[in-house]
């Protein structure tokens, strides 16, 4: 029997990505299929604790398994800022302010790496589990490139001279935190 896993989002995109890692032995499932529209409290202070909130939420509400994940951008001299303030660092999921905000808060800065994180969190009837992926680069001075979203127009991954924002999705795809992430996820459900 094929066995389901509820993502705990709403965004058809990453519930087709993972569903397509996946294979067809499992059936992914997200909050949409079963109609629960509740907003889910991420006040966490970690990457870890949010993705814990949200998988733990769906599996309390379904019994099902349930993956959660939390995303964002950490930059060392910035003393990790804004890591999972991400989404929201100058407006909530405004990618133009948020960029405009690290830059200026860069302008000084020699030293500019960063990476990107994403920790997802499986709840299930044996416990929790979590899985990390990183991908580590530099920041630009300026904003570069239209493709991807967040802050992918000013990150530079390591042995690249291109931003992620440059790059073709498919190539982004194969290198990246999320990529690393769900691999991890993989090799542990198969
Ligand atoms: P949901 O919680 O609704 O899934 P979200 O936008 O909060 O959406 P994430 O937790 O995955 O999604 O990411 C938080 C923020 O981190 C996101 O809004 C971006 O600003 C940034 N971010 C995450 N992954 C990124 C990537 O691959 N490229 C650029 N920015 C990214």
């Amino acid at each position: 029997m094929k066995k389901e896993i509820l993502i705990a989002t709403h965004n058809a995109h990453k519930k087709e990505e993972i569903q397509q890692i996946l294979g067809e032995n499992f059936t992914v499932t997200s909050l949409t299929d079963y109609d629960i529209h509740d907003e889910i409290v991420e006040d966490g202070d970690t990457f870890h604790a949010n993705a814990l909130i949200k998988a733990q939420y769906c599996f309390n509400k379904t019994g099902k398994p349930s993956l959660g994940d939390d995303s964002g951008l950490v930059v060392e001299s910035l003393d990790g800022r804004p890591g999972i303030y991400s989404a929201r660092y100058a407006g909530n999921h405004d990618f133009a302010k948020n960029m405009a905000k690290v830059l200026e808060e860069m302008k000084d800065q020699k030293n500019r790496k960063a990476y990107f994180v994403t920790v997802m969190c499986l709840v299930d009837e044996t416990g929790t589990n979590y899985f990390e992926g990183r991908v580590y680069g530099n920041l630009t001075k300026e904003v570069r490139g239209e493709k991807g979203f967040g802050y992918d127009p000013i990150f530079i991954p390591d042995n690249y001279e291109i931003t992620f924002a440059e790059m073709k999705a498919e190539d982004k795809n194969k290198i990246s935190h999320r990529k690393k992430a769900i691999e991890q996820f993989l090799e542990f459900i198969k």
